[in-house]
């Protein structure tokens, strides 16, 4: 058995004080399976944490977990799971505050390691399902409500301290007390930490490597809407356009027509005919291309339509200086704009926020939007609090730990640009050999928000960063599948950015191994 290196030293940053641990810890010194027994759970209801109630600790016999009725996650299948100690804790940090967690704890076969688990949108629930595929892999993991219930933002106004604990308390102090309780069960504290999370999640994830650089030794972020007050307004405004007035509402079988059109212009250009535009980037589209020639039909736009589709695709931009808010959507989304913009009202997330944290007022009308005044006031009221943009991540990656975060080029919530953006900010700002020891991007060709689209949607960064933090072994490509009917219909390597996938010119398209990963 190798020697765990412990290098434990603090570092000043921002007033607090991190300590820096387990940056020599390798996969070899991870232990074998830990065992615990049902007396050991049940008497973590007397641990002792601060600003924190252990309301419930009992051994989940295998098979035999089950949600609340109702709950998310309720039509999952849990009968697979090992038996397990699932402790619920409220953690108050705040007078105000009102924080549900839950932990994990495997009885048998512990990994020796934690996973905390994010959550999408303005999501106020524990995610079950998010737990079961951690605990299923062995970990000890976490889930928090963020410290309000259901979807929404309607807690915010007038209760401050619960926007600080959606916006980065109470992932960072359930991440802690995670810890503790692992700990006290096991004995041993965990010797690795993860995060994984997508969407909301993703947000979460970088918010944690930016102001908690010491919590995690890696964290996976996917299709990551970090600056959730720029994208918001930006998803307003793709609502304005489409709302202008009755003339300017693309109805879904119009997309449809869109998403052919941009296939047209840019689908072949990277060597496959496969509904898959594989750099958004290079792709020029014009809308303008499906305006009707005459009357109007079902397979154009008019030119209202063509205007609030160009709107789409545009990034947003402040009218005084004339710098770019926020990147549009890219060409191949289209099938989903329906799901971004048909709804009566913009969609959810973007459209609580602005009700709830930037105008408070849930009557607002959305039509009113003026970009240049409501990109200040949304700053203002953000203030770093549930916005993650800082890409000084020198004190995270100076640790060892490894940041992989992924985006789907067609991801129809959260402009997939925003990723390519920060990612050639890092290296900007810490250097391109920094940025490739730590942090990789993988662009997803065709994937919508987090899953499904016309690509490749499933894959597994776990185990990349695993291998990356415990073995050494930096990620290159990763495999992804397109299912069909539960089937593999498709496999494409997706590449660390910014290498593309390449068609070797002979050999199936369907198969990854007939692509290479390579700089366009
Ligand atoms: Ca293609």
């Amino acid at each position: 058995m190798k020697t765990v290196t412990v290098v434990a030293f603090g570092i000043l940053l921002g007033g607090l004080t991190y300590v820096l641990g387990n940056a020599g810890v390798n996969a070899d010194a991870l232990p074998a399976g830990h065992s615990v027994n049902a007396a050991a759970c049940t008497s973590l209801t007397s641990l002792a944490m601060p600003n924190t109630t252990v309301t419930s600790a009992q051994v989940v016999a295998a098979g035999h977990f089950q949600t609340r009725t109702g709950a998310p996650g309720a039509a999952e299948s849990f009968v697979d799971l090992p038996a397990f100690c699932r402790v619920e804790l409220t953690l108050k940090p705040s007078a105000d505050s009102d924080i549900k967690s839950e932990a994990w704890l495997p009885l048998s076969g512990w990994n020796g390691k934690f996973q905390m688990v994010g959550n999408g949108g303005w999501n106020g629930f524990i995610q079950y399902g998010a737990l079961a595929a951690a605990l299923r892999k062995g970990y000890a993991t976490a889930s928090t409500d963020t410290g309000h219930a259901g979807d929404t933002a309607s807690f915010a106004p007038g209760h401050p301290e619960k926007l600080i604990d959606f916006g980065y308390r109470a992932v960072h102090e359930t991440t802690l007390r995670g810890k503790t309780v692992v700990a006290a069960l096991y004995s041993a504290p965990p010797q690795l930490s993860y995060f994984t999370g997508c969407s909301g999640g993703g947000r979460q994830a970088f918010m944690e490597a930016q102001r908690y650089p010491g919590d995690f030794e890696g964290i996976i972020a996917g299709d990551p809407g970090y600056d959730r007050a720029a994208e918001s307004l930006q998803l307003i405004a793709a609502a304005q356009a489409t709302h202008k007035d009755a003339a300017s509402f693309i109805p879904k079988e119009k997309f449809a027509v869109l998403h052919q059109a941009a296939l047209d212009a840019c689908d072949a250009q990277d060597g496959v005919k496969d509904g898959i535009i594989n750099n958004p980037l290079r792709c020029k589209f014009d809308p303008a291309v499906t305006l009707c020639k005459g009357a109007d039909g079902p397979n154009c736009l008019t030119a209202p339509q063509v205007e609030a589709a160009k709107k789409l695709y545009a990034p947003i931009v402040d009218p005084k200086s004339g710098k770019e808010i926020f990147p549009g959507f890219e060409p191949g989304t289209e099938l989903r704009f329906a799901n971004t913009t048909g709804a009566p009202r913009p969609l959810g997330m973007a459209d609580e926020t602005f009700k709830y944290t930037v105008i408070g007022d849930a009557n607002w009308d959305f039509r009113t939007l003026d970009i240049g005044k409501d990109i200040v006031r949304a700053h203002k009221t953000d203030n770093g609090i549930v916005s993650a943009t800082s890409t000084n991540l020198k004190p995270y990656v100076s640790r060892g730990s490894k940041l992989i975060i992924y985006h789907g080029w067609a991801d129809q919530n959260v402009a997939p640009l925003s990723s390519v953006n920060y990612y050639n900010e890092l290296v900007n700002g810490l250097g391109k050999k920094a940025v490739e020891d730590s942090v990789r991007l993988y662009m997803a060709p065709g994937m919508g928000h987090c899953a499904g689209g016309e690509g490749p949607s499933v894959f597994d960064t776990l185990t990349p960063l695993e291998q990356w933090r415990e073995h050494g072994v930096a990620p290159k490509e990763i495999i992804a599948s397109q299912m069909a009917d539960g089937k593999v219909v498709r496999t494409r390597p997706l590449c660390p950015y910014p290498q593309e996938a390449q068609y070797k010119g002979t050999g199936s398209t369907d198969q990854a191994e007939n692509f290479i990963c390579r700089l366009p």
